[in-house]
């Protein structure tokens, strides 16, 4: 018996994990999994997801070679073929219709492995398509955009300094259950437990009182949608107030006048009917806020995934940047990372990019490169130049996470040429012609390369392999390295970068993870530079500390980071002063309809999304873990909802939306704000031609069935997955559990 250190990639958490291994070859057996006491970021926290681990080493459903589609289902073929087919298919697609031809979707596993973060970027070159989708933009692209018009690049993200926070305002998150994103805290309810310890306050504002609203000490309802009036009448108050407002929030900032300015009809009195929460609420909540030793507001997807997601976001930062609790302990403050990809995006110039072209179909934006998930469906299916022929996917599901599945799904099904880099034949996958499997987490070695720079203590920490896999797997870097090489060499195309990694062909050899992992840390903040005369972090220290290396504790650092081109932090860019106006004229439309509207006759209802401690988005339901124990699928509406509807608890209801409808139990629970009912996503495990064993016999609905691809946030085209308006009546037994017949278009 002996034990690896690991961390855990499920979540952002970054959990560090102590695994018991026995025996090795065929009679290697993984045995208790716990929490590693001496990580320095973690202390010994974990979640019960952490068993997942073993659960998905052990699935017989994960596939472990290359599969191919045929008529009768799927085969298996060797890696040349599937590689050497995948590749020449792309390739054969862009040479006849042009790049844009073929498209990309890196789903949200792939920000945790460092052999897909690192490695993509040479399958982005070989295909060079403005057709490039992620998960990023049914998530966190609100937030890069705040931070590429605050600080000038996209992944200069200020986190909660929350271990010696006195005040946490939280919107839109329950990292209680999450575990925490753009905030990587593991063992999140010890440390909601210490802030209020020494005197600190947490305050919630979500439309269900979460777990986390559960621990507060205040939680407030909010309307799906509203945090924008929110966030703009505390500010309000911070400015009207100026004994609230710092005297010197940073000597770097600047715009701070006319962002009072356009913030000056939208009052705490001007927006509290609107809002439903009073303006003597919100001006004690100001006050509260700029009064602690330290405060700091933090928002995420319930902030994002939602029609004001960059505004939101921006006014966040700006309310902590306003009350002097930006860059300093205690409030948000940028970590610093061993290997810092914010200081190499700004050396390579890549700090992101804002509306840089608009969608061929619907003219949505483009941001850093990439098209809106929710445009996906339709460069599918709308036939002309630049329609979208062959499609390839990585770590993602796309079918189940973006909105409008029906659409989806008709789109990846009429693709002439379509291969996924997933080891699940799921609810999109069955729709590849052929699936290249990477090894599993416990397959091969990692480093958190992403979510370190989000965390809140510097640490850094290396995974060793704890399964060492057979040779006929490879991993994902190995995939999508080949894929790169072998597209190149098919299209012959000119382009320098293509060119290089036709070089790099030739030459037969790409770097592997480890040797890349160890030529970052020396280059990064903590490294020796590759100067001889100087000591420094190389993964030899990293490997020699398997519990992590403490870096230390978030340190001001502005100055480093900001990258802006005036070297200023301008609060009030035209993007924001729009999205302000765009604000001020729904709310003059919302007080004008709100006198005209017979209060009897409000029967609204509008869906918000749910996450789950066992679950992790749409791909974990194929461990028993995950679905052990009561259904959890349900729609919980709030009991009066109920009682106008006359819906019992138990009972099936079917939930409608302009795209589809789908039917699940109703759970009566007065958690929910009126007027709002909320259903997990990641569900509807019900497709023909999936290998899911257990998910499928735990099916759920997906809530996605429901939301709706054509309403966006306009400034980055995310997603709108929260506020959908839905009616829900009683069904009549029977039928089926999900419908979506038509595009509904
Ligand atoms: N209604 C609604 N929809 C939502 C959300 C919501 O709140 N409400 N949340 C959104 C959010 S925040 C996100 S991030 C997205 C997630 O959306 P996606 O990223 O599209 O979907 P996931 O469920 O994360 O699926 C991950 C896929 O990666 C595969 N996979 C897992 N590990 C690996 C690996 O190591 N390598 C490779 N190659 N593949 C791997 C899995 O088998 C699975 O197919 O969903 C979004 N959808
Ligand atoms: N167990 C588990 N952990 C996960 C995941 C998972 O699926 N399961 N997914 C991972 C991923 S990909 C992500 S991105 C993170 C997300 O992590 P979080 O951002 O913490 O996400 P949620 O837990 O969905 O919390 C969002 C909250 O926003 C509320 N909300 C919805 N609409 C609004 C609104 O308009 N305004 C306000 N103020 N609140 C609103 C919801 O009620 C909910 O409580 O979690 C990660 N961790
Ligand atoms: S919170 Fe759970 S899923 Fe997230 S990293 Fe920790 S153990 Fe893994
Ligand atoms: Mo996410």
């Amino acid at each position: 018996m002996r034990t690896v250190h690991k961390t855990c990639n499920l979540c952002e958490a970054m959990c560090g994990l102590l695994i018991e291994v026995a025996g090795s070859g065929e009679g290697l057996e993984i045995g208790r999994i716990r929490g590693d006491p001496d990580d320095p970021l973690s202390r010994g926290a974990i979640c019960a997801k952490a068993i997942a681990l073993r659960e998905i080493q052990e699935d017989p459903d994960r596939l472990r070679t290359p599969v191919r589609r045929t008529a009768t289902g799927f085969e298996p073929i060797s890696w040349d073929e599937a590689l050497e087919e995948t590749s020449r298919r792309l390739a054969e697609i862009q040479q006849r219709d042009g790049d844009d031809a073929v498209g990309s979707y890196l789903g949200n596993p792939g920000a945790h492995g460092f052999g897909i973060v690192m490695y993509l970027t040479g399958l982005y070159s070989a295909l060079s398509t403005r057709n490039k989708y992620a998960a990023s933009s049914l998530d966190q692209n609100p937030k890069h955009a705040s931070s590429l018009l605050l600080y000038g690049n996209f992944l200069s993200i200020p986190i909660p300094d929350i271990d010696r926070s006195d005040y946490l305002l939280i919107l839109g998150a329950n990292p209680v259950v999450s575990n925490g994103s753009l905030m990587s805290a593991p063992g999140m309810r010890r440390r909601l437990r210490e802030l209020r310890a020494r005197g600190g306050r947490l305050v919630v504002v979500d439309p269900r009182r979460c777990e986390t609203a559960a621990l507060a000490d205040e939680h407030l309802f909010i309307r799906p949608g509203a945090d924008a009036l929110f966030l703009s009448a505390l500010l309000h108050a911070v400015f009207q107030e100026k004994s609230l407002a710092s005297d010197a929030p940073h000597r770097r900032v600047e715009g701070l006048r006319e962002l009072e300015a356009a913030l000056a009809p939208l009052s705490p009195e001007a927006v509290e009917a609107e809002l439903g929460i009073s303006a003597l609420i919100l001006r004690r909540l100001a006050r509260e806020f700029a009064a602690a030793p330290s405060a700091v507001c933090y928002g995420r997807v319930g902030t994002c995934q939602n029609r004001f997601g960059t505004l939101n976001s921006v006014l966040i930062d700006v309310l902590n940047i306003a009350t002097g609790n930006f860059d300093r302990s205690g409030g948000a403050m940028f970590p610093r990372p061993a290997i810092d990809l914010a200081a190499i995006a700004r050396l390579r110039g890549s700090v992101g990019t804002m509306g840089e072209w608009r969608t061929r179909v619907r003219g949505a934006p483009a941001f850093n490169g990439e098209q809106p998930a929710a445009c996906l469906a339709e460069e599918i299916l709308t036939p002309g130049e630049g329609q979208i022929r062959g499609m390839i996917t990585v770590a993602g599901n796309p079918c189940l996470s973006a909105p409008n599945q029906a659409a989806l799904d008709e789109a990846f099904a009429s693709l002439e040429f379509y291969a996924a880099v997933d080891f699940y034949i799921n609810e999109t996958t069955r729709h590849a012609d052929i699936i290249l499997p990477p090894t599993w987490s416990l397959e091969h070695d990692n480093y958190e390369v992403l979510f370190h720079g989000f965390a809140v203590h510097n640490t850094a920490k290396y995974s060793p392999v704890v399964v060492p896999p057979d040779e006929t797997q490879r991993h994902d870097w190995e995939i999508l390295s080949q894929l790169a090489l072998r597209i190149a060499e098919h299209k012959q195309s000119s382009g320098w970068k293509r060119y290089c990694l036709r070089a790099v062909r030739r030459m037969g050899w790409v770097p592997e993870p480890r040797r890349f992992l160890d030529w970052l840390l020396r280059l990064g903040p903590y490294g020796d530079g590759f100067r001889p005369w100087r000591s420094g972090l190389r993964l030899r220290d990293l490997e020699a500390n398997p519990s992590g290396i403490d870096l230390g504790p978030l340190a001001p650092r502005i100055e480093e980071v900001l990258a802006s081109p005036s070297a200023k932090i301008d609060v009030a860019p035209p993007i924001v002063l729009e999205e302000l106006d765009r604000l001020r004229a729904e709310l003059t439309r919302a007080q004008s309809a709100a006198i005209q509207r017979d209060p009897s006759g409000v029967d609204e209802l509008v869906l918000i999304g749910r996450r789950d401690v066992r679950t992790n988005n749409s791909w974990l339901h194929n461990v028993p873990m995950a679905v052990k124990g009561k259904e959890r699928c349900t729609l919980q509406m709030h009991s009066h909802d109920a009682t106008r509807r006359n819906l019992s608890a138990g009972e099936r209801v079917q939930i409608r939306s302009r795209v589809g409808k789908v039917e699940a139990p109703l759970e009566i629970t007065d958690d929910l704000m009126q007027g709002v009912v909320s259903l997990p996503h990641g569900w509807g495990h019900t497709g023909t031609g999936m290998r899911l064993g257990v998910a499928e016999r735990h099916p759920g609905v997906n809530a996605n069935v429901l939301t709706d691809d054509l309403v966006l946030e306009p400034v980055v085209g995310n997603a709108v997955l929260n506020g959908v308006p839905v009616e829900v009546s009683a069904c009549g037994g029977g039928g089926i559990a999900q419908e979506s017949p038509s595009r509904l278009r």
